[in-house]
């Protein structure tokens, strides 16, 4: 309203209007009795932006250094580490190896829906609850990034960030609806000191400049996280495999044979050798190790008579040797997925260790990763088995989620206690000293792979007629000598085996059926080498593999 205003309006200050009341003076109790209330959703705005900005800064600073990792997979690494087994399981059983994606899911919407309260109940004029929760959040993941088998130094840098910039958020946030009282400042020539002249609270700011503002803020940590990762690519090294040598067997095994998975009629029967981009994935690693080639060594250390370190040229000279073996994971249940053939090149594991020279007393090797991953197993499991540390797989290098640069790999006994990925350092130990990552979390410290078969196809429903029954069958150090088959109550069929890669590998077998219309429960079972049928009796993953026969149902129909 200017002064030349000709409305009808009384002027300001002449005869004030009842509704200026309030704003002209604060010695007005009502003043501050009827405060501004931003709109509830304002609140979850700066909350969320709060939330996302935080991060973001978490992401710019982990981006600065390879070894650092923003907060949510800071914080989901120790998640991992310390869930109890029910819940694990409970994540494995309904996840399965989505079980990474849904833990990152669930910390991001935690934050995100604690996020939305605390901004509400900052714009609503709680901001030191704003500041108290950022700060425990950023203490929280600074924390996780501070403790832990895989933690570097700077790791609590990421999340302390984050906090420092949630909590700026916040507090930006308050004042946008809160704005400071301000105060008529003194007149220099004034001698006196007066009574101060009551403040006056502005108007809060307007929807339109709110959005502005948090827009901004958005934005802004939006280009940030953009600009983080360009300087991100500049500076990586992880697992740098440009220009590394393939490691070359002295002997290479010949070409497979013709693999009957191709063959028409078989189709779903797993293939010989499992495909790389098939191979399962099971590790605690929510991010690859950052590995450079050129610093990386592999330590041989603990009960041994020499120390040993070995880079990876050493290992690609020394003579490898070229093998088929199927690894599983003790967590494939009866029928799973969570285990495969592949070719592995590698270095005799028993050769490396006579160099160093094993100390009497030593009962244990036990490998670490250079994500602290740690798996150990007996030393008299080195009998002559072609335990290697693999170098590659499938004729190239080890793929980086196989491994890369080394790993173990024992013919005959479980993942989690042998196939250490990322290797860095084979310690020889005693079981009474050390224990592997899964041990004290309740899974068995000596473990065999169990006699296992699974039925590959038919799964789904097929037409009446003469259809394979096919699977593949497995008892790595043992191998098989038979596999039967039955169809709901006749009697149990021996299945056709496939070619034989040698008795650390799988064995695909099959049989034809005259499949009739209805619905029907097919089995498998399997004897291995030392002529032991495995088990009917089902038992659980837990604590040292599960056991049973692989049994399913399935219908035959015309349509
Ligand atoms: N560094 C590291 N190595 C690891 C693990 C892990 O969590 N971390 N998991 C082990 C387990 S439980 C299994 S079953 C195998 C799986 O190997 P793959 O991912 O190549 O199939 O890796 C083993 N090696
Ligand atoms: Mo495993």
């Amino acid at each position: 309203m200017s002064d030349t205003d000709t409305s009808a309006e009384p002027k300001r200050g002449v005869t004030p209007p009842k509704a200026d009341a309030r704003e002209s003076s604060s010695l007005d109790p009502d003043a501050t009795s009827t405060p501004h209330r931003p709109p509830r959703w304002w609140g979850a705005v700066v909350g969320l932006l709060a939330a996302g900005a935080g991060l973001a800064a978490g992401q710019v600073v982990a981006d600065l250094d390879t070894d650092l990792h923003n907060p949510v997979l800071t914080v989901g690494d120790r998640v991992i580490d310390w869930v109890p087994k029910w819940m694990k399981e409970f994540a494995v059983n309904n996840f399965g190896t989505s079980d990474k994606t849904v833990l990152l899911w669930t910390i991001s919407v935690v934050i995100a829906v604690t996020s939305l309260f605390v901004g509400m109940a900052t714009v609503r004029g709680r901001w030191r609850l704003g500041l108290i929760f950022a700060a425990v959040f950023g203490f929280l993941g600074a924390t996780a990034g501070s403790i832990g088998r895989n933690t570097k130094s700077g790791g609590a840098l990421p999340s302390l960030f984050a906090g420092l910039v949630a909590g700026w958020v916040l507090f930006f946030g308050y004042r946008l609806t809160h704005p400071k009282p301000v105060r008529r400042v003194a007149r220099p020539h004034t001698a006196t000191r007066q009574r101060p002249a009551s403040p006056a609270t502005p108007a809060p700011i307007d929807r339109r400049r709110f959005l502005t503002l948090t827009g901004s803020i958005a934005a802004a940590a939006g280009v940030a996280v953009l600009l983080g990762a360009k300087l991100q690519t500049g500076t990586q090294n992880v697992l740098q495999k440009v220009g590394v040598r393939r490691p070359v067997p002295k002997v290479p095994l010949p070409a497979p044979p013709a693999d009957p998975a191709l063959l028409a009629g078989n189709e779903g029967l797993s293939k010989l050798i499992t495909p790389i981009n098939t191979f399962y994935r099971i590790d605690t690693a929510l991010y690859f190790p950052n590995i450079d080639l050129g610093s990386w060594r592999l330590k041989v250390t603990g009960m041994v008579n020499r120390e040993m370190t070995y880079t990876y040229d050493d290992l690609l000279s020394r003579e490898l040797i070229e093998r088929d073996i199927t690894i599983s994971c003790v967590s494939n249940e009866v029928g799973g997925d969570l285990v495969g053939n592949a070719r592995w090149v590698g270095c005799r594991l028993d050769d490396l260790l006579l160099e160093a020279g094993i100390k009497s007393g030593a009962d244990q090797v036990l490998g670490v990763s250079d994500d602290g991953f740690t798996a150990g197993f007996p030393v008299e499991t080195l009998d002559g088995r072609d335990a290697m540390i693999a170098l590659g797989m499938d004729g190239d290098v080890l793929p980086v989620k196989n491994g890369f640069p080394a790993r173990i790999i024992v013919p005959g006994i479980y993942g989690y206690v042998s196939a250490v990925k990322w290797l860095t350092e084979i310690r020889l130990t005693t079981f009474a000293a050390d224990q592997g990552y899964w041990v004290p979390r309740g899974w068995a410290a000596r473990a065999p792979i169990k006699t296992q078969s699974r039925i590959d196809r038919p799964l789904g429903n097929v037409p009446p007629g003469t259809t394979a029954i096919a699977g593949v069958a497995w008892a790595p150090t043992r191998g098989i000598s038979k596999v039967e088959v039955q169809v709901d109550d006749t009697p149990w069929v021996v299945a056709t085996l496939g070619p034989s890669l040698g008795k650390n590998a799988w064995v695909q077998w099959w049989t034809p059926w005259n499949a009739v219309t209805g619905r029907h429960q097919i089995r498998v079972r399997a004897t291995d080498g030392t002529g032991a049928t495995q088990t009917e009796e089902l038992s659980a993953v837990d604590p040292d593999g599960a056991t049973g026969w692989h049994t399913i149902t399935m219908g035959v129909n015309a349509n």
